[in-house]
């Protein structure tokens, strides 16, 4: 949306008048009817020109979060957690909310060698991201993925999971779920079932090239998600050629995508994988969503509005919309490579995304 006027518009009325203006015994017959004045509320509601926002730009540092999240794996068994996580709150969305943003959850999960997180199928849509560990695998709707450190997994809305691991140490993943928003809709819940057997056709080797997909004319997939398993040895190889290949552009990013569509991989949120070459500074431009930045390869110095952490190997930040990110590959040496999640899908259905 764009301004179409200055704000020192003419004929606008300066201050409205506030709930306590008004006798407590009308105040009272309103209450009684379930009903409210709008204009008390009306500016908290439509500020000028920025929305209010309660997410804050929050920092989880891997290195301090890990103890904690291998002390859960002492403390519960699987069987009393399902699944072992846990969730980085946004402080200014309150930490009992668990939420990182408006619309994204974010959890660090861990399995152990030999455990099961059994069968479910839930409305949210989920993805993982792997973080740590060999050997484990998410099973959906049969189709069995492998989890290696910067694999991404999706677990689309009505589609069953499981996890497994027949390794020997432990595996961690950061789970992207939007399950706020699912939940503030209404809709949320979930259904149990049995444990399904892996099935041949991986999506992952079937569509493994971006430019040529399987011809759909003669064997329709007749899927929604075609594709669950994007591993990372094929989206880093797409960034170094892309990098490689245009060498003055200044983002070298991908999308992952639906293969048979082009369109995001999601329906309510976005993934990305960022490439930032040797010594390289970014800006990433104010735009409506927010935005989960996750470290899978390298050092970061980012800074937002004046806040200024690292993104150490592993870690995980969260920013909110309608605010640019400054980024900076600490080595001068190696690529940094870094995951990101955002609400872009959903703002653009809205009609409410912008670049700023
Ligand atoms: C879920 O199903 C998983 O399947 C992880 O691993 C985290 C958080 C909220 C709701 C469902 C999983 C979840 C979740």
């Amino acid at each position: 949306m764009q301004d179409t006027q200055d704000t020192k518009d003419t004929g606008r009325f300066e201050s409205l008048g506030r709930l306590e203006d008004l006798p407590q015994s009308y105040r009272d017959e309103l209450t009684a009817q379930n009903l409210a004045p709008l204009w008390p509320s009306l500016r908290a509601m439509l500020p000028p020109h920025v929305p209010a926002r309660r997410t804050e730009t929050t920092h989880w540092a891997y290195r301090s979060l890990r103890p904690l999240l291998l002390k859960a794996g002492e403390l519960t068994p699987i069987e009393k957690a399902e699944r072992r996580v846990l969730v980085l709150a946004n402080p200014g969305h309150g930490i009992d909310k668990m939420q990182a943003s408006p619309a994204i959850y974010l959890g660090m999960q861990l399995l152990l060698p030999g455990e099961k997180a059994p069968a479910h199928r839930h409305t949210p849509n989920a993805v993982r991201m792997v973080v740590e560990g060999t050997g484990a695998w998410t099973l959906v709707d049969g189709e069995k993925c492998p989890m290696n450190r910067g694999d991404l997994i999706l677990t689309p809305s009505g589609m069953w999971h499981e996890h497994g691991h027949d390794g020997a140490d432990p595996v961690i993943w950061l789970d992207v779920l939007d399950i706020p928003l699912v939940y503030y809709m209404e809709t949320s819940y979930h259904v149990e079932g049995p444990h399904q057997e892996a099935q041949a056709g991986q999506g992952a080797k079937a569509y493994a090239r971006g430019g040529v997909v399987p011809t759909t004319v003669f064997q329709r997939s007749g899927k929604r998600y075609p594709m669950l398993c994007y591993p990372w040895a094929d989206t880093r190889a797409a960034l170094l050629s892309l990098a490689e290949d245009q060498p003055d552009t200044g983002a070298v990013q991908v999308t992952y995508v639906n293969p048979e569509t082009g369109r995001d991989a999601e329906n309510i949120l976005g993934f990305y994988a960022l490439m930032l070459r040797p010594g390289q500074s970014l800006r990433l431009a104010a735009r409506s969503p927010a935005q989960v930045l996750h470290q899978i390869e390298g050092q970061t110095d980012v800074d937002v509005d004046g806040k200024a952490f690292a993104l150490l190997e592993a870690d995980t930040a969260v920013v909110p919309g309608y605010t640019a990110v400054e980024l900076r590959n600490r080595s001068e040496l190696e690529p940094a490579f870094i995951f990101m999640a955002d609400e872009s899908p959903l703002h653009r259905k809205l009609g409410v995304y912008e670049t700023r």
